[in-house]
């Protein structure tokens, strides 16, 4: 209970939350249409990847299904996935990047 003379402190779990924010990991998914060169340049220009990582982690999703691009806090995940999906979209592809939460 608080009075005049007590002060009382921030819940334990309030406290943790607010230092460590939960971070979400961006997946891109394959897809049998859209140009492997095609989603190279999304991931070199909307994660600013290196041509020799970013063909690394196209090919990891062209052959297991997926494979996790990066790892941000929830806002940044989300907005880097909807404007790299936006991108295959105007194209014509169904190239599609999804968020999880760690
Ligand atoms: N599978 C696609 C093709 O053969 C290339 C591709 C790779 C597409 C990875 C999406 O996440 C992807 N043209």
């Amino acid at each position: 209970m608080s009075g005049a003379h007590t002060i009382d402190a921030p819940a334990p779990e309030v406290k943790s939350r607010a230092a460590r924010p939960r971070l979400f990991k961006v997946i891109l998914l394959n897809d049998d249409f859209t140009p492997r060169e095609f989603v190279v340049g999304v991931l070199r220009r909307i994660f600013r990847m290196a041509d020799s990582e970013a063909l690394g982690v196209m090919l990891t999703a062209h052959r297991r299904g997926a494979c996790v691009v990066a790892v941000f806090t929830r806002e940044v995940a989300e907005e880097k996935a909807s404007r790299a999906t936006q991108r295959g979209a105007d194209s014509g592809h169904p190239l599609t990047f999804t968020t999880e939460s760690e």
